[in-house]
């Protein structure tokens, strides 16, 4: 290692995730590939990942406005889970933990996948049947998930207030073991890296201002502010911002943009040895291995652009923790910051086709999407080599608004909407 990476990764472990820009000189794109992915969050550079590793396909470039790993898949909470209730999604997502479960040895970068169980709280009669029809319904599918009393919560997860006072009691919780957390910037840098070894184009801070389209209405390539790039094919993967791509293509998309925000407290030594969502009182937590509390919000009431979020939501984010782990009450936060989740009417993703030849689309995943990033990425590679969908992400169209057969998933967001 030269005096100077020695230096500047250093600088980059002390000062956080914008240095790794610097780390990544910008590069200028080439005037022609065979795939344009717009967006480098987890799901853009897996896709490019996979293409080239398992599809052969390299002349790649993955284009973001930003820094690459810099919109949600850098400010997400790192839940990764897969106890969904319907076949179609429970394939999906189990589809992405099995590949989590692999992925620091196929990347060689330790993304620090940690399958330390996620328990979702049962507030209610509602919740606890709703639950339970999860959980019967995971059975069925192969996933694994499974019931707790209130006492086997406590003695899962000790700092849980399971008083029959608390003003929410806990009635008991859905636990899936095989879930956890991952390193979610190490995801981004792993994909990004093993993708540009392999001879993909990054390029950052290049805006995507339009898709442009041939006389015959397919792709022809996508306007950037570093120029026009001609493409065969483009996928667009840019989460918060795709239907305001998809619209300079003439695609109008069921989707909606809000802000979600997360917020982390000064790092204590371990105490928290798993996640815990609960709905109803409205809060998720879990520890990251720097030893700060990660909490996570529900999403503002509002649509907007804004990558914060409002401050009463965090302030009733806060006060629903420390009801759940009173233990809590004197910590102190450091840091809140917000992402913008895009959100189709069922809950689901739109993964696939479009009815633009040549122009492919990932989006839709709302608060939910981090846990998928291997599964996503691995099918929409898959359909943009084949240009046909894959067995998995098949049924996750944008034709479903049309037809009307949605994949209503809204309980299984576990996060409030
Ligand atoms: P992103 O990482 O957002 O990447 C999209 C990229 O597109 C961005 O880098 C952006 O800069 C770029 N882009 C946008 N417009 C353009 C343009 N015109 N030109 C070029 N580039 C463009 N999911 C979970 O599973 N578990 C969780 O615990 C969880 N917690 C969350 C907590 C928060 C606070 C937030 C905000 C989200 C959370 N999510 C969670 C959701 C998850 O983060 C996302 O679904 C997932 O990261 C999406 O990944 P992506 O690669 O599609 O998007
Ligand atoms: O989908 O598990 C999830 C999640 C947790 C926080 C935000 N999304």
């Amino acid at each position: 290692m030269t005096h100077f990476s020695a230096l500047s990764l250093l600088k980059n472990a002390l000062t956080g995730q914008k240095n790794w820009q610097a780390q990544w000189p910008d590069s200028q794109p080439k005037s022609e590939y065979d795939v344009v992915i717009v967006g480098a969050g987890g799901h853009g550079l897996g896709a490019a990942h996979y293409l080239a590793k398992e599809h052969g396909i390299t002349n790649v470039a993955v284009i973001d406005k930003g820094w690459l790993g810099g919109g949600n898949t850098g400010r997400n909470t790192t839940i990764i889970r897969s106890n969904y209730l319907y076949d179609e999604s429970a394939k999906l997502y189990d589809h992405a933990v099995d590949l989590w479960e692999g992925l620091s040895q196929d990347l060689n970068y330790n993304v620090m996948f940690s399958r330390r169980g996620v328990l979702m709280l049962a507030h209610n009669v509602h919740d606890v049947q709703s639950f339970q029809r999860h959980i019967h319904s995971n059975r069925l599918n192969g996933v694994d998930n499974r019931w707790l009393t209130p006492h086997e919560a406590k003695e899962f997860c000790p700092p849980l207030n399971i008083s029959p006072n608390a003003r929410y009691p806990v009635m008991g919780g859905a636990l899936q073991m095989r879930a956890g957390t991952a390193r979610h910037d190490a995801v981004a840098w792993g994909y990004a890296r093993s993708a540009s070894q392999r001879g993909v184009d990054i390029i950052q801070n290049c805006p995507v201002t339009a898709i442009r389209r041939g006389t015959d209405g397919s792709v022809e390539g996508v306007e950037t502010a570093k120029g026009f790039i001609r493409a065969k094919k483009v996928a667009v993967s840019a989460a918060g911002h795709t239907s305001v791509v998809m619209d300079s293509a003439g695609v109008r998309m069921p989707l909606e943009s809000y802000p979600l925000q997360a917020l982390v407290s000064e790092p204590i030594k371990p105490i928290f040895p798993c996640v815990v969502m609960s709905n109803t009182v409205h809060a998720y937590i879990s520890q990251s291995d720097k030893g700060e509390l990660v909490i996570g919000s529900g999403t503002d009431q509002y649509t907007s652009y804004s990558q914060r979020g409002g401050l009463p939501l965090i302030e009733h984010t806060v006060a629903a923790i420390c009801e759940i782990f009173p233990i809590f009450n004197r910590m102190r936060m450091l840091r809140k910051w917000g992402g913008i989740v895009d959100v189709t009417p069922d809950r689901s993703p739109i993964l696939g086709t479009t009815p633009v030849p040549g122009l492919y689309v990932n989006c839709g995943w709302g608060t939910g999407g981090f846990k998928a990033t291997p599964g996503a990425a691995h099918t929409l590679a898959w359909t943009i080599a084949k240009g046909t969908p894959h067995d998995i992400n098949a049924p996750f169209t944008l034709d479903r608004f049309r037809t009307g057969r949605l994949i209503d998933e809204a309980a299984a967001a576990a996060v409030a909407h």
